[in-house]
């Protein structure tokens, strides 16, 4: 309630979203929908286990903040962003600047002072949002590329708690993040975290790299130590990689579901009975590598290696960061390329590229993993990449292959995938084409690889893992200890 003056959780979530939508209804009322995503159902696990959880981010739509409400036992403090934060701090700063720098400028990053200047004030925002509502020695962890700021932030009001970080993107080479401005302050406000987490090794070796070469901070392994202004001590802050994973026993779960199991046939059958069915299903995001995919899946269509009658892509590609130039761009070359593919190839009554621009469901997502016999994840740049491990879960029955780009986090885990690198039209054509005649022992083998790999490694392992390690990094200084 709104009464409620002091609140005081034990552990604290700070992330851009909330982890539900609100919704509009008819009578101008509103209604709060739970969004199912990986980060979310990874805290779900976490904060059962905790008496009294709390999530910080933003509802959704600019303006006014809803006040503090309870959903799915924890509770929920809305943050204000007005129109211009969402123009300047989110659509600018986080997904025009940030976005393509940390992924390897694939396009190229902008620059703009006033981005900055709303990405430190709504920074402000959120650890002002976040700092008061933790216990004595409580937890707080602060998630990805928005909120770098954030730690440092909460560190300066709060040296009680215990301060968490994780990325979820890329970390660049100290090349490619030196051309950042401000890119010092970023690294402080990072370092006011006492554990800093990546997705791969490399981002956590080109984030200390950057530390070492910017700041000049002393660095032993992934130990940095932050000194203190005037007779402070020095902090140490731990930095290490926690690959994030999936709900993979739910995902698997679903493929028992007969009407699931029912929905796999039917939509092979919606699309003429093919012999094989290549899927991929991304965000549409310029770092998904989709323009090299039809590149290479036109190219097989052009020369004859791959009969349409035969063979069926199916692209998913969910509406993503839509008020964006390079988005709207990108939108506009898929499409362009996919009608022309279509109108080139496709049999009367049916598609070559079947292309899908919104949304689906858990259940219909699943359906579509069963019903694929290639999955391709061609990312030029990705932290992780879920769908990859997604498609696994969804195959017990151990059939069906997936190519992997190198250049997505899963890469390093997903080693018995068919690895390719997207760059290279021609190797990415002759992995497709080996993917589809893989013989089912060879699929078999390399699924059960995958998916040891997969199920053993969930989502909630990961948020216990990583809480784990920060309720053993260094012990906070109470508040009223003596300097
Ligand atoms: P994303 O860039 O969003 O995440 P990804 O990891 O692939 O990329 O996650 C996308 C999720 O959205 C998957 O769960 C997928 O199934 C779902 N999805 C995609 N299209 C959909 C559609 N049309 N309908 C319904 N669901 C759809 C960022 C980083 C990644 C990192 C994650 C988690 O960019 O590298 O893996 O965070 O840390």
């Amino acid at each position: 309630s709104v009464q409620d003056r002091s609140p005081q959780h034990e552990l604290v979530v700070v992330a851009n979203r909330l982890p539900v939508d609100s919704r509009t209804l008819p009578d101008g009322a509103t209604e709060w929908v739970t969004s199912p995503g990986g980060l979310v159902t990874a805290m779900e696990s976490v904060m059962r286990t905790v008496e009294s959880g709390a999530w910080v981010g933003w509802a959704g739509s600019p303006g006014e903040a809803p006040d503090p409400f309870d959903a799915d036992g924890m509770r929920l403090y809305p943050v204000r962003l007005d129109q211009s934060d969402v123009e300047r701090y989110y659509e600018g700063y986080s997904n025009a600047t940030l976005w393509p720098l940390y992924h390897d400028v694939i396009v190229d990053p902008e620059f703009h002072r006033g981005w900055w200047d709303s990405y430190l004030s709504a920074n402000r925002r959120f650890a002002a949002a976040a700092a008061p509502v933790a216990a004595p020695g409580g937890t707080i962890w602060v998630h990805d590329y928005q909120l770098q700021l954030v730690p440092r932030m909460i560190r300066d009001k709060r040296n009680d708690v215990r301060i968490g970080f994780f990325n979820h993107i890329p970390f660049p080479p100290v090349e490619l993040f030196s051309q950042l401005p401000k890119r010092n302050s970023i690294l402080r406000g990072l370092l006011g975290a006492d554990l800093i987490g990546f997705q791969r090794e490399s981002d956590t070796l080109n984030f200390v790299a950057s530390v070492r070469r910017l700041l000049g901070y002393h660095v032993d392994g992934t130990t940095i130590s932050v000194p203190g202004i005037g007779a402070a001590p020095v902090r140490e802050v731990q930095v290490e990689t926690f690959p994030i994973s999936i709900d993979s026993a739910a995902v698997s779960a679903l493929t028992e579901d007969p009407e699931i199991c029912e929905r796999a046939a039917e939509l092979r059958r919606e699309l003429g009975d093919p012999e094989k069915v290549v899927l991929g299903v991304d965000r549409l995001d310029y770092t998904k590598g989709i323009r090299h995919r039809l590149k290479a899946w036109g190219e097989l269509l052009d020369d004859g290696s791959i009969d349409p009658h035969d063979i069926v892509m199916i692209q998913v590609a969910t509406p993503s960061r839509e008020r964006v130039e390079a988005y709207r761009q990108l939108r506009d070359e898929v499409e362009l390329t996919v009608g022309r593919i279509n109108g080139e190839h496709a049999p009367i009554g049916r598609p070559a590229v079947s292309y899908q621009h919104h949304s689906f469901d858990r259940r219909e997502m699943t359906a579509l993993f069963m019903a694929a016999d290639v999955v391709l994840v061609t990312a030029l740049r990705d932290g992780m990449n879920l769908v990859a491990k997604e498609y696994v879960a969804s195959r017990p029955d151990l059939q069906g292959v997936l190519v992997l780009s190198e250049f997505a986090g899963a890469a390093d885990e997903l080693r018995a995938a068919v690895l390719v690198n997207p760059h290279d039209i021609d190797e990415l054509k002759a992995a497709i084409l080996r993917s589809l005649a893989m013989p089912p022992e060879e699929q078999e083998d390399s699924m059960r690889s995958l998916r040891h790999q997969v199920m053993e490694n969930d989502v909630q392992a990961w948020a216990h893992h990583f809480l784990e390690r920060l309720e053993t990094s260094q012990t906070p200084d109470s508040e009223d200890a003596p300097l």
